[in-house]
């Protein structure tokens, strides 16, 4: 099978695996796992960050994220189409007691103008406003890496107006590497930023959140509350460290190989997508003369796996399990099969 579902279902690789089973553990709860604090001291240290802490997904994270920056009856403003409202299964509603405030912005991105709009006056009537929320890259965004010019704009705001600034940076690395501006240039604007090393960084568990000491202290009670205080826990931190330090600089393949996709796509009559929009790792299309659920179906027949977005746009995720000969073969299929 060639899954391009996501780039969630990447597999360890034997080196991955080794540092894993060689890890050093002891109890996390208690904060003695020596891989965890490696592992949560490095991506501290890369994000810019006083301090971070290991979770065992991104869901938990950015809800988190969530829980210890507002308080019940509190409103979160994002995009409409942002993970932590649109994937996380109502968690912030369930968990935080939070209300989410939609801006509908492009491709996963908007404006200091838009966010402007959408806070509200101290007003009776009106949740309190506390935390703006941004995905970079922007997963139903295809993939779009936010401009710093932008998030510098969004931010003044936000201060403005007391708002803290969480960013879901599932694929942070991604819009790094695409955009040779380092992690942490991005992390700088943040009160927390949360990232994934399950995603494109090939490890099979793990996420952590950052920010600064007195908020990961907070964090770690939330985080414990929600079930996430996992004791031997090194053993899974070691594979999202090696992931950290060896599959970071890799990810310019994925792109390359969601460029050639994207651009073979937008060349077949069945198919509708502007490959100039494509930055990173995830290429999302318009089947235009069929059903996508169908295409997706006969796609699996033929060994090749996609997400049907809707029912008429797929999604196709680039990773360290698909190579350029791949993405060759998807193309010589998808030709066959769209029309
Ligand atoms: N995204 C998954 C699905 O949930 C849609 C995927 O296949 O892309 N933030 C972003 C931006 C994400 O894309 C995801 C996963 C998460 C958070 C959640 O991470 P996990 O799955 O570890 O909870």
């Amino acid at each position: 099978m060639i899954d391009l579902r996501s780039d969630t279902v990447t597999r360890p690789t034997p080196a991955m695996r080794k540092a894993m089973y060689e890890a050093e553990v002891g109890d996390s709860v208690y904060g003695e796992d020596p891989t965890v604090r490696a592992l949560e001291e490095r991506t501290a240290e890369i994000l810019g960050k006083e301090a971070a802490l290991f979770m065992p997904s991104g869901t938990m994270s950015n809800q988190v994220a969530v829980r210890c920056q507002t308080e019940p009856g509190d409103e979160i403003i994002m995009d409409y189409k942002t993970h932590v409202h649109y994937y996380e299964v109502g968690a912030a509603a369930a968990l935080s007691g939070v209300s989410c405030r939609m801006i509908h912005g492009k491709r996963g991105i908007f404006s200091a103008a838009a966010l402007e709009s959408a806070i509200r006056p101290l007003n009776i009537h009106y949740p309190v406003a506390k935390l703006v929320c941004i995905e970079n890259t922007h997963n139903k965004g295809g993939g779009a890496i936010w401009p710093l010019t932008t998030i510098t704009a969004v931010e003044r705001l936000a201060r403005k107006h007391r708002l803290r600034m969480h960013m879901d940076g599932a694929r942070l690395w991604h819009a790094a590497v695409a955009s040779g501006h380092p992690e942490r240039d991005y992390a700088n604007h943040f009160d927390t930023v949360s990232v994934c090393f399950s995603k494109g960084l090939g490890a099979p568990i793990g996420s952590a959140l950052a920010g600064d000491q007195d908020t990961m202290l907070r964090a770690e009670r939330f985080r414990k509350q929600f079930g996430g205080g996992m004791r031997q826990a090194g053993i899974v931190a070691a594979g999202a460290l090696y992931a950290l330090e060896h599959q970071r600089e890799r990810l310019a393949e994925d792109h390359a190989n969601a460029r050639a996709l994207a651009e073979g796509l937008a060349s077949l009559p069945g198919i509708e997508l502007d490959p100039h929009l494509v930055e990173t790792n995830v290429v999302n299309f318009r089947v235009l003369h069929r059903p996508a659920p169908q295409l997706y179906e006969d796609l699996k027949r033929q060994g090749i796996l996609v997400f049907a977005t809707s029912q008429d746009t797929i999604r196709a995720v680039t990773h360290c399990d698909v190579s350029r000969h791949d993405i060759e073969t998807v193309l010589s299929v998808l030709a066959r099969s769209v029309t």
